[in-house]
């Protein structure tokens, strides 16, 4: 009986710890999501990061849905690495040569109906 009572502490001493890693939701504009592949590659290139949770890219409206440890790791390091994987967030450049390795109906300006340049942050008021 003491030995479960424990394993029991033991088990909620466990818990406790882990609930000090913070997970932080995000939604990061990136302008150049244009299909089911873009949406794919970020996914896969987040994914393969420990810290990052959940991952899920919308190329409806240009933006990643992501879960992050935040005691490990800030919002531009999330943003670094959709850099890396090709694409350009607010904050970095898309690498060059991980842009280039794209398919090339990913790459910015692909497709006709997808502004090169993300226009919805410019003002439109008169
Ligand atoms: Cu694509």
């Amino acid at each position: 009986m003491k030995k479960f009572l424990f394993l029991l502490f033991a088990c909620l001493a466990v818990s406790a710890t882990n609930g000090i890693a913070k997970s932080k939701k995000d939604t990061i504009s990136v302008p150049h999501i244009q299909c089911g592949m873009c949406e794919s590659t970020i996914e896969k290139a987040l994914r393969e990061a420990s810290y990052i949770e959940h991952a899920k890219a919308d190329a409806e409206q240009d933006v990643v849905y992501v879960t992050y440890n935040e005691s490990k790791v800030k919002r531009s390091d999330v943003e670094r690495l959709i850099s890396r994987a090709g694409y350009a967030t607010s904050k970095f450049k898309a690498d060059p040569t991980a842009q280039n390795a794209l398919h090339a109906c990913c790459k910015p300006g692909a497709q006709e109906d997808e502004p090169v340049v993300n226009k919805s942050k410019k003002s439109t008021k008169k």
